[in-house]
């Protein structure tokens, strides 16, 4: 019941930031999660709302024994104190009450880090997202003339005009890279990610996707998704890895498998003539378009 109840929410705010010019991305004063684009952060916004009914009243419960401990027990009111050392059944009551409250938890906790943990068996694509000090570089699969690797920066405010990315709602400051990772919709994406041999450690994060995984120089972590809606995601290294931490965004853009597919193999050999095609066929009203239809199916 709570669950289709924000799975509604959810699809109500995708409507409403689909009808402007919006990438997701975090917004000014924003304090709850953003809105969820896979499976995996639908349960986590679930998962988040069901954890408050057990935090708020606990909270609000010993806010209440505190006060009343405090007024009714006060030396004044109560001078010679209760010298009650041992009570069975109130003893019984708060071993009891935490362990079950820690089971309601734990159960669905548990399976939803399993979800996220276990990668599915046949992904349609994958990827590796190797972070260097401070960019990502990014590689697909393939073999050969196929085969397809890029770096992503941080892009300049000087070539915004040149990558015809100006509009600063769709391309914010500091979010904005030159080249972004484009994989299709509604398709399972595996990610296998790392650092470049003799780097830090970073992480690969993505909130509407509900992903953040460590990129760990010599080990190859695994994560992976399925973005149910088109649009622009941005995310960030969120591991502290030195001076340029903050300027190394990463940036996603989920199309539908026909662009995913012409942008692929374009890209191979022209990087910024596949964007290009692609940002004229994504961006702007047609994007919008897109967005609703696919949060309406
Ligand atoms: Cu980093």
């Amino acid at each position: 019941m709570i669950k289709k109840a924000y799975a509604a929410m959810t699809a109500l705010c995708c409507l409403l930031f689909a009808s402007g010019s919006y990438a997701d991305q975090p917004m000014p004063w924003q304090a709850t999660l953003q809105p969820a684009a896979t499976p995996i952060m639908r349960s986590i916004h679930w998962f988040e709302q069901y954890t408050l009914w057990f935090i708020v009243p606990i909270t609000l419960f010993v806010l209440v024994l505190l006060i009343v401990v405090c007024f009714k027990f006060r030396a004044s009111a109560n001078p010679v104190p209760s010298k009650t050392s041992h009570n069975t059944l109130i003893e019984i009551v708060w071993t009891v009450g935490p362990v079950l409250v820690l089971l309601f938890l734990a159960i669905p906790s548990f399976t939803l880090l399993t979800d996220q943990l276990t990668l599915p068996e046949n992904p349609d694509v994958t990827i590796k997202a190797t972070a260097t000090q401070w960019q990502w570089n990014y590689e697909y699969e393939g073999t050969g003339e196929n085969q397809l690797a890029f770096d992503s920066f941080l892009l300049k405010d000087q070539d915004r005009a040149a990558a015809g990315k100006e509009d600063r709602a769709v391309y914010p400051r500091l979010l904005t890279v030159d080249n972004e990772l484009v994989l299709p919709v509604n398709k399972t994406v595996r990610v296998l990610v790392t650092a470049a041999p003799t780097d830090v450690i970073h992480a690969f994060a993505m909130p509407s996707f509900g992903i953040k995984i460590d990129a760990v120089p010599g080990r190859l972590n695994e994560t992976w998704f399925k973005a149910e809606r088109e649009g622009l995601f941005y995310g960030q290294c969120s591991e502290l890895c030195g001076k340029d931490h903050a300027f190394m965004p990463i940036a996603i853009r989920v199309v539908s498998e026909d662009k995913y597919k012409q942008w692929l193999t374009t890209a191979a050999a022209d990087l910024p003539g596949a964007y290009k095609a692609l940002m004229a066929a994504t961006d702007g009203p047609a994007k919008t378009v897109d967005v609703a239809d696919n949060v309406a199916k």
